[in-house]
């Protein structure tokens, strides 16, 4: 692909774009792509771009040097209550992120070679689908290093790999290779590192020939499924959406537009 680079500006993530994909990329190699506030706030502004440009329709999130996708909070900026910025205020701002990839009406792909662990190995799970390399290694830490994600890192977990399993991941904090992950169905599918962007990039072509509009709304079920009041919210404002598209909705904003009664009789009663 002929990526064109918008990480001006940026300084934790690279930013790219090229046929109707985004690719948000966390640079942090030297740490594993561990993040910190402003990894975190850069994410959030790419997603939020990615999100608006009507010529994008699938992101994928990765992370740079072929050695980990990410490998968390980067532990050396926490400090007693969250994770601290260049001014020391603390965030846990990753759970925003985890929410804005979450409600994002666009499918969001993880693609990841080397390690996803802790919040690096929740980020993944959150996005839509997620491609693996064969180096790929997953796990959680936070019992070892005093953390832990009881949010979508612990409930999404469980609805994707079990409660008996979700368990085990978190309680002993051991580290699974890609074929494991693919059994436990923590993944879509293991690919050759050499092959991990091809494959990722054709599985968003596929994608991107398919109505974005059955895409947005199949996620918002799914996500409605798990995520109670704030799902059912989600799902419902793309029916609003789809009904301000129809004529009916539109005779109701015309009436009042134009200070007459609506008349909604041409409207037939479907059974
Ligand atoms: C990822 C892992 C298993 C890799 O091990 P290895 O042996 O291949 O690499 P190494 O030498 O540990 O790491 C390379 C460099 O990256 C840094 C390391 O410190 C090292 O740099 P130097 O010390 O040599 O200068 N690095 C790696 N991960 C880092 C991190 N997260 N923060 C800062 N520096 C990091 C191994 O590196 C590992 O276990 N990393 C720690 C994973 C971890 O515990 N992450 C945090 C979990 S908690 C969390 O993410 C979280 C949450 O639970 C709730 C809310 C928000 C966040």
């Amino acid at each position: 692909l002929n990526w064109q680079c918008f990480s001006e500006g940026y300084e934790d993530i690279l930013y790219h774009k090229a046929e109707g994909i985004a690719r948000i990329s966390i640079n942090r190699p030297r740490v594993h792509n561990a993040f910190r506030p402003l990894t975190v706030m850069e994410m959030q502004k790419a997603m939020d771009d990615a999100r608006r440009d009507s010529e994008v329709g699938v992101i994928i999130l990765c992370g740079t040097g072929g050695r980990a996708f990410c490998s968390g909070g980067d532990q050396k900026v926490r400090g007693d209550s969250g994770y601290k910025d260049d001014t020391g205020v603390h965030h846990l701002n990753v759970l925003d992120l985890q929410r804005q990839i979450r409600t994002c009406p666009k499918p969001v792909v993880a693609m990841v070679a080397g390690y996803a662990i802790g919040g690096g190995h929740v980020l993944h799970m959150i996005c839509d689908l997620s491609i693996a390399a064969e180096n790929a290694v997953f796990g959680q830490t936070g019992p070892k290093v005093g953390s832990f994600d009881g949010g979508f890192g612990a409930s999404y977990m469980a609805r994707l790999v079990g409660q008996k399993k979700a368990r085990e991941i978190w309680f002993l904090c051991r580290q699974y290779n890609a074929q494991q992950a693919l059994d436990m169905g923590l993944v879509n599918t293991v690919v050759p590192l050499e092959e991990l962007e091809e494959v990722t990039v054709e599985w968003c072509r596929e994608m991107l020939r398919n109505s974005p509009l059955a895409l947005r709304c199949l996620k918002a079920a799914l996500n409605a499924d798990c995520d109670g009041q704030v799902g059912l919210q989600e799902l419902a404002g793309n029916a609003t959406m789809l009904f301000y598209m129809t004529e009916e909705g539109q005779e109701g904003r015309n009436a009042f537009v134009e200070k007459r009664d609506p008349d909604f009789s041409r409207f037939g009663r479907n059974p």
